[in-house]
């Protein structure tokens, strides 16, 4: 490497030395190469005459000031230094890019036959010379031109103003975004697609027009995505008064693109998996994941673009609070316990993980090598959690005060976190001055607690310790403001009220201390108390349960997620207590009054199915490793596995009754018919531990009419290594293998197959017709699950796994860096595994860093993981 990348700070922050007001451009598209004109209107703000321009890959073809030629310039690493300006001046600039040959999907790049763009983070730097920074915030008016056939569609920000033909086949459309905002919200879209089109009356009664753009041939499965479009529209004006600012909204869906979706103002690009969907196509949870990534970016135009980030440290400021916002959203739609279960999930797993590895930050990070590298679980779920516990200490009305305030301070200009609590604290009159240390403090808070009761006082005593373990970028640790929610119940599952000091307390306590005790007086009996209710904070929760009260618990607590959370509880007891028998070379067992729980909730009349589907389900391999500091993964796999066909063999009568009595004739994706396949398909995932298990998943499989069923019967065939599993694996890829998308269900289960000889079969899927490294869903679908989901496969001994891992890896880090540093996270946390495995991952890494090309994104997470 020549130079190594540098760090930025957030505490070195300055301001910009200009600003730009208006900026006209025009795009002059051709494959392989575009060219751009830029003319900006600057003004200068600090006191210099040299302006700093953000470039990277970019042919520079003129400058001009005020209209004259202009020489004093140098093109320097990473941008243009332009001398000698006046105070206030228009600045042309005209570059030429290649899009063709913009494999890293970042600036303008080519998606099949379509031109598009991804600017967030740094990515309109690619496009032109521009102060490529959140906190410069101009008009944009954008010309497109291109050649007609192919591009009969022309697309931009804002509104379009004006069109024309040229000769030669080609023509243009002019248009104009009235918002200013910064350039990471710039897109421009061309190419030729079909359009499903709506509409929808804002709550003033302005009529906003709303447009999907998809490849052709694929109207028919755009009508969820524009469904959830107009259910987000009104459920921000609802809940949050917050109303669509333009006369059109559009979205294009793209194949080939690095993230989920992109929330550019007015013209929103997604990765077409968070759009296409029809039941033969899309899963349950791709309908919901569509509703959710659609609702998410339509949010972003208040919480991101009407306010937005001072600078990249703050991105928590727009992404926590759209992810909670995007989180409200499919609570409110659907079941709110499922989705919280689902949450929750997230953080516990992979956002715990993250706290633990070498690459660990706080949801506000102090230092980026790049900034792509900090689209994480940390600063999205966690940050979204973070959120969520200011929203539980201000309560739905102080909270949308906060709301008001924050866009009352900050409409239209680029904030920080500080000033969003600032607004939550003003308005509410809460104080939010240790809670602060959420922004800035990193790795997860162990809580734990004790109880003592006195029967004679008929007091319960709780005493709450929390300590913070050092992370890889801190050492010391403060005490943090937790949200800590509690109820206690007497042995006939009535809730019983909190007194403290003769006064009724309320049931989420303020802990703020290392360690603090609540005396609870008038409790008459020993209770059993329900912790961490709704998981009000992100924190691991220590507490030494007995088997009762949690299987108490599961049936009494007041609130679906304190069930599901005490059967998570219950569960991870027998795991640890299993892996250790296992490691002892003991027998995987689990006793009667464990299983007997679970039945009972399995018969439970009063419980939703999509409930009782989740409480059936065991924590990942991912989750479970997360329990330990030293990861044992053959033991791990072999517990999680050996449970599922104990609790399927005890309980397969039920399974089975259950099973066929939620069979449904028609199709539909009401909550109330995906919350019975979610059911029926959780029972089909044990009952293919079973004897009957080929057979069911054979004609479940056979008779399906709806992906979800077909996919729940592939999976259950892949997991439990079924006869049928190749038969099955077979009809499908015959049936779909010129549809990328809906082979990525396919791929996946080809990277998360247990077999042994896995890695071959994956290596062979990489010939596959339908596959392709160029594209990240293929990539993710089958690597990333390798990766990531195939823990005995991939942690096999002989290495050959981290070995294929590194193959990839130095492949990608030319072609598309971004999606390479995804991938990689599964090896930084090498010092999780045994010391031969450690070596022959560290092996793989060094390898990677002694690269002389190594992109920046994967030189921050080999050094930062190295050097831990
Ligand atoms: N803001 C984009 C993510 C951009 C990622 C850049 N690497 C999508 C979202 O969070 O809504
Ligand atoms: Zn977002």
């Amino acid at each position: 490497m020549a130079q190594s990348p540098q760090a930025k700070y957030r505490k070195d922050y300055q301001s910009p030395s200009h600003t730009i007001t208006d900026i006209d451009l025009t795009f002059d598209l051709f494959d392989s190469a575009t060219t751009v004109t830029a003319i900006s209107q600057v003004k200068q703000l600090l006191d210099s005459t040299t302006l700093f321009l953000d470039g990277e890959d970019l042919v520079l073809k003129a400058i001009n000031v005020d209209g004259e030629a202009w020489s004093q310039y140098q093109e320097v690493e990473g941008g243009l230094e332009i001398h000698g300006l006046p105070q206030q001046f228009e600045l042309t600039v005209v570059t030429q890019i290649n899009p063709e040959a913009n494999t890293a999907l970042e600036g303008l790049y080519k998606s099949g036959g379509a031109f598009c763009t991804q600017c967030e983070a740094e990515g309109f730097r690619r496009i032109t010379y521009y102060q490529d920074r959140p906190d410069v915030l101009a008009k944009y008016t954008t010309t497109v031109i291109a050649d007609k056939e192919n591009n009969p569609y022309l697309l931009s920000n804002g509104n379009r103003i004006d069109q024309g033909e040229l000769e030669g086949g080609r023509h243009w459309v002019k248009w104009q975004d009235p918002h200013p905002k910064p350039s990471y919200l710039f897109a421009l879209v061309a190419g030729d697609f079909d359009v499903l089109r709506d509409n929808f009356v804002t709550q003033s009664g302005r009529d906003v027009a709303l447009e999907i753009f998809v490849d052709k041939g694929n109207l028919d499965r755009a009508t969820h995505a524009m469904t959830s479009l107009i259910n987000s529209m009104k459920w921000d004006e609802t809940r949050f008064g917050l109303e669509y600012d333009l006369d059109i909204y559009m979205i294009v869906a793209v194949d080939f693109f690095n993230m989920g979706a992109m929330e550019n103002k007015g013209l929103n690009i997604f990765n077409s998996k968070y759009v296409l969907a029809n039941e033969n196509t899309a899963t349950d949870t791709d309908y919901l994941g569509i509703e959710a990534v659609i609702g998410h970016e339509y949010f972003h135009n208040w919480t991101g673009n009407r306010v937005t980030c001072r600078d990249w440290f703050q991105l928590s400021l727009k992404e926590g609070l759209t992810v909670f916002r995007d989180q409200e959203f499919s609570s409110d739609l659907g079941s709110r316990a499922v989705n919280r279960i689902n949450n929750v999930r997230i953080i516990r797993g992979p956002q715990f993980a993250e706290d633990a590895s070498p690459m660990s930050h706080p949801i506000r990070p102090d230092k980026v090598i790049e900034m792509n590298n900090f689209y994480t679980l940390t600063v999205y779920e966690k940050g979204s959690e973070v959120i969520r516990m200011m929203h539980t200490l201000l309560g739905e009305e102080g909270f949308q005060k906060g709301m008001k305030l924050y866009f009352e301070r900050h409409d239209g200009t680029a904030a920080t976190c500080e000033d969003f609590v600032a607004a939550m604290e003003d308005a509410s009159g809460v104080d939010l001055t240790q809670f602060r240390l959420w922004y800035s403090q990193s790795g997860t808070p162990k809580v734990t607690v004790s109880s003592e009761y006195n029967a004679s006082q008929k007091t319960y005593a709780l005493t709450i310790e929390q300590v913070t373990e050092p992370t890889n970028n801190q050492t010391d640790k403060q005490p943090l403001h937790i949200p800590f929610d509690i109820e206690l119940y007497d042995s006939k599952g009535e809730v019983i009220d909190l007194v403290m000091d003769g006064q009724a307390v309320h049931h989420v306590l303020d802990v703020k201390a290392a360690k603090q005790t609540y005396v609870f007086e008038n409790v008459a009996e020993k209770p059993i108390p329900s912790l961490l209710r709704e998981f009000s904070a992100p924190v691991i929760l220590e507490y030494d349960y007995q088997d009762e009260e949690l299987i108490f618990l599961m049936v009494h607590a007041r609130n679906e997620f304190a069930c599901w959370d005490a059967g998570q509880m219950l569960l991870a007891k027998y795991i640890r207590s299993n892996v250790q028998a296992v490691q002892n070379g003991d027998t995987v067992t689990l006793p009667s009054s464990v299983i007997d729980a679970f039945r009972g909730v399995l018969l439970s009349e009063e419980l939703e199915p999509a409930f009782i589907a989740e409480m059936l389900a065991l924590p990942s391999h991912n989750e479970v490793s997360g329990w330990y500091a030293s990861v044992d993964v053959d033991a791990i796999a072999n517990v999680l596995k050996s449970l599922k066909v104990q609790l399927a063999q005890e309980l397969n009568d039920e399974l089975s009754a259950i099973y066929h009595s939620l069979k449904q004739k028609e199709y539909s994706i009401d909550h109330a018919a995906i919350g019975k396949r979610s059911l029926r398909n959780a029972c089909l995932s044990y009952l293919a531990h079973t004897e009957q298990g080929n057979s069911l998943v054979q004609s479940q499989y056979q008779s399906a009419n709806n992906m979800t069923d077909t996919m729940a019967a592939m999976s259950a065939a892949n997991q439990a290594q079924l006869p049928c599993r190749e038969t099955l694996m077979a009809d499908y890829s015959e049936k779909w293998k010129h549809d990328g998308l809906v082979m990525d269900k396919w791929f996946m289960l080809q990277g998360t197959n247990p077999a042994d000889n896995a890695l071959d079969v994956i290596r062979e899927t990489m010939n596959h017709e339908a596959f392709s490294l160029k594209n990240p869903n293929r990539t993710r679908s089958l690597i990333g699950a390798f990766l990531s989901n195939n823990p005995v496969g991939f942690h096999a001994k002989t290495g050959e796994g981290y070995q294929f891992a590194g193959e990839i890896l130095r492949e990608l880090n030319s072609s598309n860096p971004q999606v390479a540093s995804r991938l990689i996270d599964p090896l930084l946390k090498f010092r999780k595994y045994d010391v031969e495995r450690q070596a022959l991952i560290k092996q793989q890494l060094e390898a990677l860093k002694s690269m002389d090309n190594l992109a920046k994104d994967l030189y921050e997470k080999v050094t930062t993981a190295l050097d831990a």
